[in-house]
This record gives structure tokens, C-alpha cells and sequence, in this order.
């Protein structure tokens, strides 16, 4: 069911730490070129520290566990692409298509296939007003039953990011911060919101997933990681764009999956770039802390 690369393959073989990508961020999340580049250049971040890198997503039907460079490449060219959370996996596989991979959907793969940790930039959560509109991202879900442990720069403020814990909570899903006990908003290391539970250090990080799977309390684990310093936007300049874009979608009647994509790509044009320098900056840095920390939990699992 699965095609698993070599080099992955082997290095599953022999508990050296692999880290998985989703790809869903290539084909809808960035725009190109800057989404080959990004994809390429976390994986060699993801190598550079230490870890096998192993993007993840749909082939003619085929589900590949550690896509070639030319395979990444095709995912930020091709405009054919299904974004594909859990309810769409059966028919891209039975229709042979290719299919960009969610959070949720690369949750499940890599828990198919063996792998641990996942890096991402942001996860999907609870959206502004799913009191009404019940716009809930699948990925939370997943989060909830699926045993893999994501590495993100916490939630886009798209989000409700209140709702969006309040539901983890419910869920059972642990949220840790990543040397911080606040909640990072992705563009913005702050939010506002009081994390419990902080991780000093990567061997920490790793001690929190060994007891989590030893002890069979099966769902996933979130680390969020917050945006350097020096990468932050303003929070203001960004809480406008974020509301300007909302408006736009709700006036177009844009609605179910193609919400989150279309408000990525409008704020990245709205702020002429600068959501996506550093959106770019934030997912490498998630790449390092993730490699890190598969790096630690290979030692100890
Ligand atoms: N947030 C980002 N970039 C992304 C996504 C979210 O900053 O590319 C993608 C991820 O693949 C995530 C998905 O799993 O959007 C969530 O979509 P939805 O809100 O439709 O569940
Ligand atoms: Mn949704």
C-alpha cells in the first residue's frame, strides 16, 4: 500500500530517526517557486542536523513514504494536485491520482509506515466563528486518535486559536511549547495564551513521546515551536491583513477545504511577501528542532 524509499526504508531498518513532511504546504500552501525551494531546503535542514527526511504524499493512487527531489518538485509545478485530509485518502487512491498530503492525511501515513515525528509550519485548527460555520480542520481530529507527534509553529491566527485548544483539550491531545509557555501564533511568537506544559530541551521532548507510547495512550503529541525573533511580523500589520482576508473569503463564498489555502495565498500578496518570508523562516526552523528531537527519541525508544 505504502511506497517507501530506500533510504528511508533502511534508515527505519536500523531506528535511525526519521522525520516526515507533508506536502499540502507545497501545492497549496506556498506559491512557486518558493515552495520547491522551502521543501527542498527543510529537508536538507532535516539531513544537516541529523535526521532522514521523508516527504509524504499521493502518486498516481500510490501513497510515497520519502519522495526524490524530482518527485518534491512536481508537487510545486503540477496544478492537478487534491489536497487530501483522512476523508479523501480512498478515492485518490482508487482513482489513481496524485494528492497532496494535509497534516491530518501525513499523520496517518506516517503512522502506516513507522515514523514518529513530523514537521510542519502550521496545523489546521478551529476556525474564527466555527461557532456557526462548524469549520473545524480535520487535522485536530487526527491529532486526537493518531499516534505521530507534530512539530509546528503553533496555529495561524486565521484561527481561532482559544477554540482551537479548548478542543485539543477536549481531544486529550498534549500541547507543549517548545522553550516557551506560550501558546506561538505562527507569524508571531505570542498569542496571548498560557501553555502549561514547556520543553526545555530536545531530550525532554523525547522523554514525553517514549512515555506516551510505552504507556499506550494513543494519539498524537503537539510541539510548537515559536517563530525567531528576528523572523516575527508585527503583530498588528498582521491581525488587519488576517481580518482583511476573512472578509474577502466570507464575501466570496469560499468555504470547506479551500478556505485555508485561499487564505495563505491573500495574505501572502497582501503583505507583498512577508507572510511567506516568514512562514519560510519558521517551517526551517521547525525542521531543526524536529530533526533534533527524532534525533533524541531514536536514542531512547
Ligand atoms: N497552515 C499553513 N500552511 C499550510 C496548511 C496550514 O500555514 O499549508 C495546510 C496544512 O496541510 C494543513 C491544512 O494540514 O492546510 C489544513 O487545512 P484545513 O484548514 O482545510 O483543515
Ligand atoms: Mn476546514
Amino acid at each position: 500500500m505504502l511506497k517507501i524509499s530506500d533510504k528511508v526504508l533502511n534508515a527505519l531498518k536500523e531506528n535511525k530517526p526519521v522525520v516526515a513532511l507533508e506536502t499540502t504546504i507545497i501545492s497549496h500552501g506556498m506559491p512557486y517557486p518558493e515552495n520547491i525551494n522551502t521543501a527542498l531546503a527543510v529537508e536538507k535542514v532535516i539531513e544537516d542536523n541529523g535526521a532522514i527526511p521523508a516527504t509524504i504524499g499521493i502518486i498516481d493512487g500510490v501513497a510515497i513514504i520519502g519522495m526524490n527531489h524530482e518527485e518534491i518538485k512536481q508537487f510545486g509545478l503540477r496544478k492537478d494536485i487534491k489536497k487530501v485530509s483522512r476523508r479523501d485518502l480512498s478515492y485518490v487512491y482508487s482513482n489513481h491520482l496524485w494528492g497532496a498530503t494535509t497534516v491530518a492525511a501525513t499523520m496517518i501515513l506516517a503512522k502506516q509506515a513507522g515514523i514518529e515525528v513530523f514537521v510542519t509550519g502550521g496545523i489546521g485548527g478551529v476556525h474564527r466563528h466555527a461557532q456557526e460555520t462548524f469549520d473545524i480542520s480535520a487535522d485536530l481530529e487526527e491529532l486526537a486518535k493518531t499516534d505521530v507527534t507534530v512539530v509546528c509553529a503553533g496555529c495561524k491566527s486565521i484561527l481561532d486559536l482559544n477554540l482551537t485548544m479548548e478542543y485539543l483539550e477536549t481531544k486529550g491531545v498534549p500541547v507543549f511549547g517548545f522553550k516557551t509557555h506560550e501558546l506561538p501564533a505562527f507569524y508571531t511568537s505570542k498569542s496571548g495564551i498560557y501553555l502549561e506544559y514547556s520543553l526545555d530541551d530536545y531530550s525532554q521532548a523525547a522523554r514525553v513521546i517514549k512515555e506516551q507510547r510505552d504507556n499506550n495512550i494513543s494519539n498524537g503529541i503537539l510541539i510548537t515551536n515559536p517563530i525567531l525573533k528576528e523572523d516575527e511580523m508585527d503583530p498588528q500589520l498582521i491581525e488587519s491583513i488576517i481580518q482583511k482576508a476573512i472578509v474577502k473569503a466570507n464575501s466570496l463564498s469560499i468555504k470547506g477545504k479551500d478556505i485555508t489555502p485561499f487564505l495563505l495565498k491573500n495574505i501572502v500578496e497582501m503583505t507583498n511577501g512577508e507572510s511567506l518570508k516568514a512562514n519560510i523562516a519558521l517551517i526551517l526552523n521547525n525542521a531543526k528542532v524536529g530533526a533534533n528531537i527524532a534525533k533524541e527519541y531514536a536514542k531512547i525508544k
